[in-house]
């Protein structure tokens, strides 16, 4: 068959109510690393699904953040906003359990953009009484003129492919926009990256994961063994001690976690090796930014 309809659908919300979540369990692969902690998205990230007749181009974003003292919170709330006016369709995200402030912020805009919007009520699963959804809906109803509203659980995949096909007579008539077979529009060394911070999100506690990124200096993929060596940036030298652990024990652990993902990516052996530097303030910084891919 030959692809009728096709188009971008932003997926917009506050940190952690679920987005990334739900790109990769619609894709059925990992496209976006996820967290229980915010700013765990960073970029804009393309997952693009093609069924017989329809390619629906996802694109993840970061969370919409209320603090925009940092160059950090700014830049992504930047991406955020620039994505919605692309979109064919608006997918808002939010969680169940708990309405925020941010989820007014984030209605703001929406308010501005003039795009199809689906409500997207996220983590159903959390929810013990699920009549009291209820009335919630109905105030939701009242705050915006919705084209639809759907409870999911990006979790255990439930509902979604309600949501899916609610999508799908939204896009508007096209060609594919992408080669059938491609599902992300990063490159390798980017989802290598992705993966480290993952892990090192994980195995780090309270601020540190917002003042690391990773960034790729070398990457030599062979048939049977990949070389990689990356680069663990800090803000702080207190933060390198962190990273790196008693005995080095810490980062043995995120190298361990990240080298056992990358190898079921890559399908080859991989040898990492990881440093941790440290570039001053650069989360507060546009230049330091720039200069370590956040453009
Ligand atoms: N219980 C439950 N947890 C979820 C669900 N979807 C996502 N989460 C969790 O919520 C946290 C934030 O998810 P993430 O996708 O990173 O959120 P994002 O910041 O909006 O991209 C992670 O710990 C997820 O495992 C869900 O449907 N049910
Ligand atoms: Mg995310």
């Amino acid at each position: 068959m030959t692809i009728t309809k096709s188009g971008y659908v932003a997926i917009i919300g506050r940190p952690n109510v679920g987005k990334s979540t739900l790109l990769n369990k619609i894709l059925g692969e990992k496209i976006s690393i996820t967290s229980p902690k915010p700013q765990t998205t960073r970029w804009q990230i393309l997952g693009i699904k093609t069924t017989s007749d329809v390619q629906t181009i996802y694109i993840d974003t970061p969370g919409v953040h209320r603090d925009e003292k940092r160059a950090m919170s700014r830049y992504m709330n930047r991406v955020a906003s620039s994505v919605m006016l692309d979109a064919d369709v608006v997918i808002f995200i939010i969680d169940a359990t708990r309405w925020q402030s941010e989820d007014d912020m984030v209605l703001e805009k929406l308010k501005a953009c003039d795009k199809p919007v689906i409500l997207v009520i996220n983590k159903i699963d959390l929810v013990k009484d699920k009549a009291a959804l209820l009335p919630h809906i109905d105030k939701l109803k009242n705050k915006f003129s919705f084209a639809h509203i759907i409870p999911v659980s990006a979790m255990n995949a439930d509902n979604l492919e309600s949501l899916e096909s609610e999508i799908s007579q939204l896009l508007p008539e096209g060609p594919a926009l992408f080669p059938e077979d491609q599902v992300t529009d990063k490159t390798i060394r980017f989802q290598i990256a992705e993966i480290i911070r993952e892990k090192l999100i994980y195995a780090t506690e309270q601020e540190l994961p917002y003042s690391t990124t990773v960034e790729i200096e070398q990457f030599k993929q062979e048939e049977k063994l990949t070389e990689i060596g990356a680069v663990i940036w800090v803000e702080r030298q207190g933060q390198k001690a962190i990273v790196i652990g008693k005995k080095g024990l810490m980062l043995k652990k995120i190298g361990t976690l990240a080298r056992r993902e990358i190898e079921k990516l890559l399908d080859t052996k991989v040898f990492l090796r990881l440093w941790v530097k440290v570039k001053e303030d650069w989360t507060d910084n546009d230049k330091a930014m720039r200069s370590l891919g956040y453009e």
